[in-house]
């Protein structure tokens, strides 16, 4: 079951915090365990610690009748979770993207990553969201490494009605981009949509190369796409990404196969950029809006 993991977790730990008053020292060793817990779960140790420290900081000495007491380490838990999202800025892409129409100017946004985290997929479904919106747009293989990539994305962009910009494998990607950019330009393209080649975040020559792309096209957003399942890595894949690029927004992808849940409270806490999508399937339409009362919400809700 989704989230699976994580949302035992606060289930037992609401449990053992609600049957008796505690001690301070009682409440140190189930907020120990507690952040061990949080660990298994894809939360980064640097989060776990302070939503525990934020949640004692909330339990601690309260008074509460022991009839209150299972909702009140409740919301203190919801509470201390949803301040994680709270310290960062939401963005609504649509009205980014109207904004810069209105002044006859093409939108561009760069998707990065490591490989197979989804991003000429998510390319194809931000395309789809954003041609419903009413938005032309073209798409830009910016992939010029992997063999097939630029067969993939002319797939998508043929099933989606799009035009790609295109050069040979092995081409500049900052080169492919400037052409997109030239191309929309001149046909007066609302929204430029660069796909990129997957690349490890400690390999320095292909990071080098995306921060050409960025220097390049200077894009108007730029997207780190990360993969739910890859855990703990997926949040030191980011912070190094964010170092290089400085990218404006995450899309979390593959969240329908995420039993942890854990992903997307780290990539916040770390990047402190928000989540601006969740993908949850292979299809163009398997993307949501993120919400954190919605992810907190179901962390809580019943079997
Ligand atoms: N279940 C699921 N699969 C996804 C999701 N997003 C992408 N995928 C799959 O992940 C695989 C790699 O995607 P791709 O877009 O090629 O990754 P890229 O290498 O980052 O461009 C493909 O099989 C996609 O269908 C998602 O949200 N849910
Ligand atoms: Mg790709």
């Amino acid at each position: 079951m989704l989230f699976e993991k994580l949302r035992s977790t606060f289930s037992s730990l609401v449990s053992t915090l609600s049957t008796r008053e505690l001690s301070e020292k009682e409440l140190e060793s189930i907020l120990n365990n507690m952040i061990l817990s949080l660990l298994e779960c894809d939360v980064a140790y640097e989060v776990a610690e302070e939503i525990v420290r934020n949640l004692k900081g909330r339990v601690l000495g309260k008074k509460v009748p022991s009839s209150e007491m299972k909702r009140f380490v409740q919301e203190s838990l919801k509470q201390s979770i949803l301040e994680v999202f709270n310290e960062v800025p939401k963005v609504n892409i649509i009205e980014r993207v109207e904004y810069k129409r209105n002044k006859g100017e093409p939108f561009v946004i760069l998707f990065l990553g490591i490989n197979g985290t989804g991003k000429t997929t998510t390319l194809a479904k931000i395309a789809n969201l954003l041609k419903k919106n009413g938005f032309s747009l073209i798409a830009v293989c910016g992939d010029t490494h992997r063999a097939g990539a630029i067969e993939q994305l002319k797939h998508h962009a043929s099933k989606l009605g799009i035009k790609v910009i295109e050069q040979k494998y092995g081409a500049d990607p900052a080169a492919v981009a400037r052409d997109g950019i030239t191309y929309a330009k001149a046909h007066k393209i609302d929204v430029v949509l660069i796909d990129s080649a997957g690349r490890i975040q400690t390999d320095r020559n292909l990071m080098e190369e995306i921060l050409k792309v960025v220097r390049v096209v200077n894009p108007d957003f730029k997207i780190f796409v990360g993969d739910s399942l890859a855990g703990n890595d997926a949040v030191s894949q980011s912070k190094e990404f964010l170092k290089y690029t400085n990218f404006d927004g995450v899309i979390l992808t593959k969240t329908d196969a995420d039993t942890k849940g854990g992903s997307a409270i780290s990539i916040t806490y770390v990047t402190k950029k928000p989540i601006i999508f969740i993908g949850n399937g292979q299809g163009y339409d398997d993307l949501e809006e993120f919400s954190p009362e919605k992810l907190v919400q179901s962390l809580f809700s019943l079997h």
